[in-house]
Formats: C-alpha cells, sequence, structure tokens
C-alpha cells in the first residue's frame, strides 16, 4: 500500500505550546455547530469538515490535533474520513460519536484502531454536552494559569487576542439590540484567559496599541456580522486616556466604515475615569458624534452625583456597575443606587443599561425599575465571534430559560 508523506508537522496531542485544534468532521450541520460551540468553549480553535473530499485540506491546513468524527447511519463516509487519515499519516486522536449499540460505531473503533490510529472510546448519542466537555477536557493540558501574566505586546505580536461578544436586550421587547465587545487571550497553554492576565498599566505605552486592536478587529467583525447575520451595534471598552490622545480619535475616526447599515460605535469608559477628565472627554464625545461614534460610561456605581452637573451632556448611554444590579431584586440599598442612575439618565435623556443579570428575579426587578437594555450572564455569556453569529439566527429574541 502506498503512502504520502504528511502535510504537517504533528506532535504529540497536550504537549503542543500552540492552542488545541479539533475538526468536527459530520455531514450534518447543526450537529457540526453544536460540536463547535462545545469545542469553542472548552478553547479549542475549531474548523468543520462535512465531506471526506475536503478532509485532505483541512488535514494540511488547519493541523488538528483531534477528530470529531460522526458518525452516520451507513458508515460509509466514516470510512472515507479514516481512510484519509491513514493516508496523510494522522498521528492525533479520533473521537467517534455515534448511536449507542451501534455496530458501526464499532466498527469504525476497530477499524481505525487496525490502521493505527489513536482512536478515543466514542461517545454514544444522545449526550449531553457535559459529557463530551469532560471527555475532551481530560485531554487539555493541565499547565497552571499563566503567572507572572503575559505582557500584552507579546500577545498581541503572537496573534492571541480576540473579541469576545456578550449580547445587549432590549428590556422591554427582549430582542438583541447589540453586543458588547470583550478582548480575550487564547493562550496556547491556558487557554481563553480574561484581561486581567495581559492589560497593561495605565502608562504602559502598549495600551495604545491594544486599543487600536480592539477597534480593528470589532470593525472586522462587524463586517462579518453584517454577511452572516445582520448588523449589530457593537460597543467596545477603552480607557480614558486613548480619548485624550488627539492623533488616536482622529485614527478612530478615519477607522469608521462607510457602509449605508453601519448603525456608530460605542466606546466605553470608565465612570470614574469619565469623572477625572469630564471636561476633556466631553469635548471629545461631541466631536466623535459627527462620526458615527459615541460614548457610553460604564460602571456607573455610587459615583452617580458627579455627572449630574453637567449641562449639555453628549454621551449616548449610561451602564449601571454590576455591583449594584447582580442581586438587585432582594437588596434594596441596589435599588436605590438603581434608580437614581436611572433617573439621572432619563433626565439628560440618554439610554440606561443594566449589567450583571444573573438571576430572572433580577432580571424582572430590572425590568420595573425601568432600564432600557439589560445584558449579563443570564441573558448571554460572552461568547467568541462564530459563536455569537450562530446564537444571534437561533434565538433572535430572548429564550425564557
Ligand atoms: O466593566 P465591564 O462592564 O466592561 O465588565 C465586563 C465584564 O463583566 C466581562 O468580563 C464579563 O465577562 C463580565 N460579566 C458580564 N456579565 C456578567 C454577569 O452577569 N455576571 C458577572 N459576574 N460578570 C459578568
Ligand atoms: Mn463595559
Amino acid at each position: 500500500m502506498f503512502r504520502c508523506k504528511p502535510e504537517g508537522i504533528h506532535t504529540t496531542f497536550g504537549r503542543r505550546k500552540v492552542s488545541p485544534r479539533a475538526c468536527v468532521a459530520d455531514s450534518k450541520k447543526h450537529l457540526r455547530a453544536f460540536l463547535a460551540d462545545v469545542l469553542e468553549d472548552l478553547g479549542f480553535v475549531t474548523s468543520e469538515c462535512a465531506k471526506a473530499d475536503e478532509l485532505g485540506e483541512i488535514l494540511a491546513t488547519q493541523l488538528p490535533d483531534i477528530i470529531i468524527l460522526g458518525v452516520s447511519v451507513d458508515g460509509i463516509e466514516a470510512g472515507k474520513f479514516l481512510e484519509i487519515l491513514v493516508r496523510r499519516e494522522f498521528s492525533g486522536k479520533v473521537l467517534a460519536i455515534g448511536a449507542r449499540e451501534s455496530i458501526i460505531v464499532k466498527a469504525v473503533r476497530q477499524v481505525g484502531e487496525e490502521y493505527g490510529l489513536a482512536m478515543l472510546p466514542p461517545i454514544t448519542t444522545p449526550f449531553a454536552a457535559e459529557t463530551l466537555r469532560e471527555r475532551i477536557a481530560m485531554l487539555l493540558p493541565e499547565d497552571p494559569v499563566p503567572s507572572p501574566a503575559v505582557h500584552v505586546a507579546e500577545a498581541l505580536h503572537a496573534g492571541w487576542l480576540e473579541l469576545w461578544y456578550q449580547p445587549k436586550i432590549d428590556a422591554r421587547t427582549l430582542v438583541r439590540c447589540g453586543a458588547e465587545a470583550l478582548v480575550r487571550m487564547r493562550h496556547p497553554t491556558w487557554g481563553v484567559v480574561p484581561p486581567a492576565y495581559f492589560i497593561p498599566e495605565d502608562d504602559d505605552p502598549h495600551l495604545l496599541r491594544l486599543s487600536e486592536f480592539v477597534i480593528d478587529r470589532a470593525m472586522e467583525d462587524w463586517h462579518l456580522l453584517l454577511e452572516k447575520h445582520s448588523p449589530t451595534d457593537i460597543s467596545i471598552n477603552l480607557p480614558a486616556s486613548f480619548l485624550m490622545d488627539r492623533q488616536a480619535v482622529r485614527d478612530l475616526c478615519r477607522r469608521m466604515p462607510a457602509h449605508p447599515a453601519f448603525g456608530g460605535l460605542l466606546i466605553e469608559i470608565n465612570s470614574a475615569e469619565v469623572v477625572l477628565n469630564q471636561k476633556l472627554l466631553i469635548d471629545v464625545a461631541r466631536e466623535v458624534r459627527l462620526h458615527n461614534v459615541a460614548i457610553s460610561i460604564d460602571d456607573v456605581g455610587a459615583d452617580w452625583p458627579a455627572l449630574m452637573g453637567i449641562e449639555t451632556f453628549p454621551f449616548a448611554e449610561l451602564k449601571v456597575d454590576r455591583q449594584f444590579v447582580t442581586g438587585c431584586a432582594n437588596d434594596r440599598l441596589k435599588q436605590t443606587v438603581c434608580r437614581s442612575i436611572i433617573e439621572l439618565a432619563k433626565s439628560l435623556g440618554v439610554r440606561v443599561v443594566a449589567e450583571g443579570i444573573e438571576s430572572r428575579a433580577d432580571f424582572v426587578a430590572a425590568n420595573e425599575m425601568g432600564f432600557d437594555q439589560v445584558q449579563g450572564y443570564l441573558l448571554g455569556k460572552p461568547m467568541g465571534l462564530k459563536k455569537f453569529a450562530r446564537s444571534a439566527l437561533i434565538h433572535p429574541v430572548l429564550a425564557t430559560k
């Protein structure tokens, strides 16, 4: 039997110092999407393959560490997949998924083992996402969380940064009305890591590069969402220092899409920073409005009275700090802060958003108090772009879970 030279360098899965990669091979689109979502949540980079003749290309370009192989009723396609894996000398793992007691699932495992492939014990349907998660998570490297923190320059240079999106929901219609972009690092060894591990100090020159990355990626993602779903109003988080850099602001305005469907970019600035730099930020907010950029005041809390004196208020939105939202249903003090900020927002004629809604009771309370928009784990966790686009198609309206 002839054998081709392998087209990629494969080392043992779990020891590679690059993001773990999985290819989901299944003819059914909805199954591929489900499996890819679970894997992405675990920090895998995923690719998908519908037919055996696409697999060769994926092996060569994506270098997957594991193939998740959906075994259909006739098993013919699964057989073809195995043949290609053998011909390409695939050295990663293969996990077959198929019906319980299916002869074909057993056959696929047996044939795979005879071919010398690293076949994992198959998963049988129906199975919970948790089952797959447990099975795959065991294969992930168990390195500790980064310490000391990774420098943002390294993360930027290596291309480890990405934006995750958390839905913002209209409190009255329950329709998804936008998304907050949150920066995440997909570290080769530690998986997906939140910004606390790499956000530079305020005086670090790399902070500007990180902000530029966020703006550029958000605008790229806006175009992608437009193609895959519909125009999505995106909010990003930036430090106030970015807006005080005149050149940076000019560049920002220049980066806004000229597309007619573009509804504008919202920039969330921490409330304490707004209070400290009020005069300057008011001028910037006025100026950028002409370029389809609006400023939101983020994490507003007990310091809300400091925002009262502003006469012409050029900001677009107040977001209440989740410290005063999570648990507000049963906490009079939190409700008092929320109500004061809502009242302030209404008197200024700007939108008011609750973030950190984790329970149904808080959602109801936020609605009754008069928030315009709500955001939080109950309504959607931050998720990778692909998952965000998919869930927008599947759940155009809030699923009342
Ligand atoms: O300060 P800012 O609003 O940008 O903070 C956003 C952070 O809050 C993100 O890291 C996000 O993961 C987190 N977050 C979003 N929704 C919730 C929630 O409902 N509960 C908690 N505890 N954190 C949340
Ligand atoms: Mn924010």
